[in-house]
């Protein structure tokens, strides 16, 4: 168990997770403009690094997490090899899902990745599953369930939220509220402004923070998973935080405010971090571009990594089919 403490070194590293994340999605807003370079939607999380980063410091190697449609930094954050991942959103068949499900439908089973789903609201359900299996088998394991401030109006979450509380499961519920579902902003959706307030009503913890401070989610997320490690049920973080582009890179959000989005690029989480540690002496300007070159290359790597490999055989699409 973690105790929370923000030593020099889970700083430093807070600091380049976030980086290699931001690589990688600046990357694809690159290959997205390409034709036919990826396929499918990019639905990037830039701007939103420190939820995932912070929340994913956190836990275990053998916790799991399931997440939903804007899903790289999770994965990246939870160890995810840049190249089989880069590979699958490019469907080729060195990806993880040997290129059979592309951005929207990541897996990473090696890392406790055990599902991407894109259904607004079914991460959270199949989280309670996970979470009934650890607590079953009894092991010392948590689930993190990663869903937007949309998904927290679906009624699948309120299920899910309250079978958790009901059973004690060991389940740590992420509210990524970065105001956005779509087209549609939270007040259009929602009579509350903060999700957190939904936590007392399933009698379990629930804590808001700023999403876009990496240090600051790493010390609540240790704090609700050592809840949830205890047996004492549940958990909901509220990470407030801003999409900074359109839903998906076919998006290019003519609603969104330029003046809110220009605010919210101050609060950039990879800078804020970065100048917080250079001020304290914990990286200098040199190690933070030392940092940065580093992950420009593990980013190129698995750019060439990707296009150098084959998309799927044909007679792949009747391999690894299950039916009853
Ligand atoms: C059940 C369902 N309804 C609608 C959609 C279409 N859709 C995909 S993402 C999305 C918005 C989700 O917003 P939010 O949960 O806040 O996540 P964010 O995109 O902001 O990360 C919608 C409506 C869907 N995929 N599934
Ligand atoms: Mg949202």
């Amino acid at each position: 168990m973690q105790n929370g403490a923000l030593n020099p070194e889970i700083r430093r590293e807070l600091y380049a997770g976030m980086v290699l994340i931001r690589k990688f999605e600046e990357r694809l807003i690159e290959l997205a403009k390409e034709k036919a370079r990826v396929v499918g939607m990019q639905i990037l999380a830039v701007g939103q690094e420190a939820v995932a980063a912070g929340v994913v410091k956190a836990l275990e190697p053998e916790d799991v997490i399931v997440t939903n449609h804007r899903s790289h930094g999770h994965l990246l954050a939870k160890g995810a090899d840049p190249k089989r991942l880069m590979a699958e959103i490019m469907t080729k068949a060195t990806g993880y899902s040997k290129g059979k499900a592309g951005t929207l439908h990541l897996v990473v089973p090696e890392v406790n990745a055990i599902m991407t789903s894109t259904i607004v609201g079914a991460p959270p359900p199949l989280a309670v599953g996970a979470a009934f299996a650890q607590q079953y088998r009894g092991l010392p394991n948590i689930t993190v369930v990663f869903f937007g401030d949309g998904a927290a109006a679906e009624g699948s979450v309120h299920e899910a939220m309250n079978l958790a509380a009901l059973w004690k499961l060991p389940v740590l519920f992420v509210c990524e509220n970065n105001v956005w579902a779509g087209a549609q902003c939270l007040a259009e959706h929602s009579c509350i402004e903060h999700i957190v307030q939904r936590a007392a009503a399933y009698d379990m913890p629930g804590e808001a923070v700023d999403g876009n401070d990496a240090e600051a989610v790493y010390a609540l997320s240790v704090r609700m998973a050592n809840h949830c490690r205890s047996g004492r049920g549940p958990a909901l973080i509220e990470a407030n935080t801003y999409r900074m582009r359109g839903h998906g890179e076919h998006d290019h959000g003519h609603y969104m405010d330029k003046a809110v989005l220009e605010q919210w690029a101050g609060r950039c989480p990879v800078r804020r971090l970065q100048e917080r540690l250079i001020a304290e002496g914990i990286l200098s300007a040199d190690q933070c571009e030392a940092i940065d070159a580093e992950m420009t290359a593990v980013v190129n790597d698995a750019v060439a990594f990707g296009d150098e490999s084959p998309f799927p055989a044909p007679k792949a699409a009747l391999q690894d089919l299950w039916a009853m």
